[in-house]
């Protein structure tokens, strides 16, 4: 598993964290999606087997939220 830390200005709030968290996990190969809106940051744990950070940061893009 990878862990990787991902910057995302535009989270604000608790509806935000629920739409990037359901927007990343959907993806395979997640194993975990910790979101905050304080730090507006978005910890990923994956399987680099099945997915990298390129796909990660497609999910948050087409979500409205692209990551730095
Ligand atoms: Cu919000």
């Amino acid at each position: 598993m990878i862990t990787k830390t991902f910057d995302v200005p535009r989270i604000h709030c608790d509806g935000c964290v629920h739409t990037v968290t359901t927007a990343v996990s959907r993806l395979s190969g997640i194993s975990k999606v910790e979101a905050s809106f304080q730090t507006k940051k978005v910890l990923v744990e994956f399987n680099p087997a099945s997915v990298d950070e390129t796909k990660i940061r497609e999910a948050l893009k087409s979500a409205g939220y692209p990551a730095n």
